[in-house]
């Protein structure tokens, strides 16, 4: 047994239930995985062809080369191409999905409604596509052409979701170096050909290879799925409710929402209200929905639906035993569930035709009958809900209150109450002066290896006291609401003063009458474009490159091949990315030492691995006041 597996309460008092009930869960799974593989850790174990596995001996000692001759540097070089590409795929797929449901849904063929129609002119615009005097159908087509269009471009050109939406000094440096990408699908199958035996030899080569795929992900996943969603269900705004497992409700039907895509849990949303009278009649006060991972990020944002863990804590839902149904889409799911699940009333239902897990009940989600779905989820949970044996309840009593649905237009309405005209002045202004020292954006996981939530908690901590603005997307954002710093009482306890000063300044104006968040939900992992584009907004409005402002990004508990890839993308941004959790490259010199400093000359960023949150959050801070001399800010 770890010795701390989390920090969360709620996750505490579960995990000794979890030990009393016989459960099974993925701390003990990694206690069994020691001593992990040395070579795999280090990104010196190569499995892509069948001579091998061939390994090599980091300490010089044994093999320096694999059988067909790679060098460790060529070798780490793959795997992390692989491993990048491979998050940019799962995002990539996630956006094509939302791109095919708002085709449908301009269609008249699927119950979808359109309902942004202001977000689907600005992106429209932005494309370069004439708004004027057209019904919202016809443009939405026209949108979903221009995707389709990069999604099967077969010219030279760049992928257009980048060339309009990028900044433009990035998409200069992005041009001479080569890494433009066309159109996703083929940038993905290209990492592939490119990393698979015989072929690309060169370190350098390789690396520039991930770098583009990041970009890949940044704007034909990130970007093009969170533009998407919002025009299909509305860009969020704020909304007020609560975070942790104690928002399971005994005298409710629980449902839990699990994965990644919001086209079926939008629906679960709704057909949870309407179907609330069958609840009752089996004696409940109605159903319950709470959010786990980025399906539960996408439903706060939008309904308020509260959320109820991350990543890591995902099998002690169950263990409550009040978990009537979960429903989980794509991604972060782990396989386990289906047998947890059998330990108690639980009904697991999958949805999706690449995920299904022994065990679990597969309801088939399509866009075309995606109500007859959702309705039967809603009435298995019912169902289940007659079933649950509450001698195995336990909810603890664990909830923090929050705020979230931070987009960029909800920002700008925000600050727009400060000066109307130029609604980022007030911020900027307030960079300037030194208020806030800078913005860190704390993206990504948990990850086992790490005490959950303690590095996103600790780091964040550090950060605020030092005047430093916090956006947070993700299970990073799970983390922080869980700890109570998505709220105004937030600002009181962590803020540092001049913070303080602007946070409250903010939220008088914005009307409610206290200090704004001291971290500010954005979303979820897709949603890391929301501050793509608040950081494109902000180098726009001074003039300047992305890669000069005084921000920076973080992981602190990345596991996911999406992390990476997303933090891939935000050093081609030219932002500082730390990771709290080495990833496996430190097997090569010349990869670790373009990763973490040779890359910055020609792209601005890099990444910067710091496994002790403290000394994480003064690199940052740092490397911000850095940006702020070089600006002129600070002399
Ligand atoms: S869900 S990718 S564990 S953030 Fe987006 Fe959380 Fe990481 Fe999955």
């Amino acid at each position: 047994m770890l010795n701390i597996r989390s920090i969360d309460p709620a996750a505490l008092d579960l995990a000794k239930k979890a030990d009393k009930d016989g459960i099974e869960t993925v701390w003990d799974r990694y206690e069994k995985q020691q001593p992990q593989c040395g070579f795999g850790s280090l990104g010196l174990c190569c499995r892509h062809c069948i001579q091998g596995p061939c390994r090599i001996d980091p300490f010089g000692k044994g093999p320096e080369k694999g059988i067909c001759g790679a060098t460790a540097d060529v070798i780490v070089a793959r795997n992390l191409l692989r491993q990048v590409a491979a998050g940019a795929a799962a995002h990539v797929d996630h956006a094509y999905e939302a791109v095919e449901a708002l085709k449908l849904a301009a269609e008249g063929k699927i119950d979808y409604p359109i309902a942004d129609i202001n977000k689907l002119k600005a992106i429209a615009t932005g494309l370069g596509i004439e708004t004027e005097s057209k019904e919202p159908n016809v443009l939405a087509l026209e949108v979903v052409q221009v995707a389709y269009e990069d999604m099967g471009n077969h010219q030279k050109r760049p992928m257009r979701w980048v060339s309009a939406h990028a900044p433009k000094q990035r998409l200069e440096v992005w041009e001479s170096l080569g890494i433009l990408p066309r159109n996703p699908d083929r940038e993905i199958r290209e990492a592939m050909h490119q990393t698979t035996m015989g072929m690309d030899a060169d370190p350098v080569n390789l690396v520039l290879a991930t770098a583009k795929q990041g970009l890949v992900d940044g704007y034909g996943g990130l970007k093009l799925a969170t533009d998407m969603q919002d025009i299909l269900f509305g860009t969020p705004a704020p909304v007020v409710t609560e975070a942790n497992l104690g928002v399971l409700k005994e005298d409710y039907v629980n449902l839990i929402v699990h994965g990644h895509v919001p086209l079926l849990s939008e629906k679960i949303v709704q057909w949870a209200k309407t179907l609330s009278p069958e609840a009752e009649a089996v004696g409940a006060k109605g159903v319950q929905v709470a959010g786990i991972c980025c399906s539960g990020n996408e439903v706060l944002m939008r309904q308020g639906v509260p959320l109820a863990t991350n990543y890591l804590a995902q099998e002690l839902a169950i263990v409550t035993g009040a978990v009537d149904t979960m429903v989980v889409d794509v991604q972060c799911i782990m396989p386990s569930l289906g047998q947890i699940a059998s330990c108690y009333h639980t009904e697991l239902i999958t949805t999706m035709p690449i995920v299904k897990i022994p065990g679990a009940t597969h309801i088939p989600f399509t866009l075309e009958h995606a109500d007859e779905a959702a309705q039967e989820i809603v009435r298995k949970a019912i169902a289940a809900y007659a079933r649950r044996d509450p001698n195995k309840v336990h909810i603890p009593d664990y909830r923090a209150k929050i705020m979230a649905g931070f987009s960029v237009e909800a920002i700008v309405g925000a600050l727009s109450k400060l000066d109307a005209d130029q609604p980022l002045k007030p911020l900027v202004d307030n960079i300037v002066n030194g208020n806030i020292v800078g913005v860190v954006a704390t993206v990504g996981c948990n990850n086992v290896k790490v005490a959950q939530d303690i590095f996103h908690v600790e780091m964040v901590k550090e950060l605020l006291k030092n005047n430093v603005l916090v956006v947070a997307t993700g299970c990073s954002a799970h983390a922080l609401a869980k700890a109570g710093m998505m709220n105004s009482e937030g600002a009181e306890k962590y803020a540092g003063e001049s913070l303080k000063v602007v946070l409250t300044a903010i939220g008088e104006a914005a009307g409610l009458g206290a200090p704004l968040p001291p971290v500010l939900h954005m979303g979820s992992c897709v949603d890391n474009s929301r501050i793509g584009d608040l950081v494109t907004a902000l180098a726009g409005y001074l003039g300047v490159d992305t890669a000069a402002l005084p921000v920076a990004a973080s992981a602190p508990e990345p596991q996911h091949e999406k992390a990476l890839s997303i933090g891939t993308w935000a050093v081609t941004m030219g932002f500082t990315t730390h990771l709290g959790v080495v990833p496996p490259v430190l097997g090569s010199k010349q990869v670790t030492e373009l990763l973490t400093a040779g890359l910055t000359d020609v792209i601005g960023g890099k990444f910067y691995v710091e496994t002790d949150p403290q000394t994480a959050a003064h690199g940052l801070i740092e490397d911000i006041c850095k940006k702020r001399k070089a600006l002129g800010l600070d002399q």
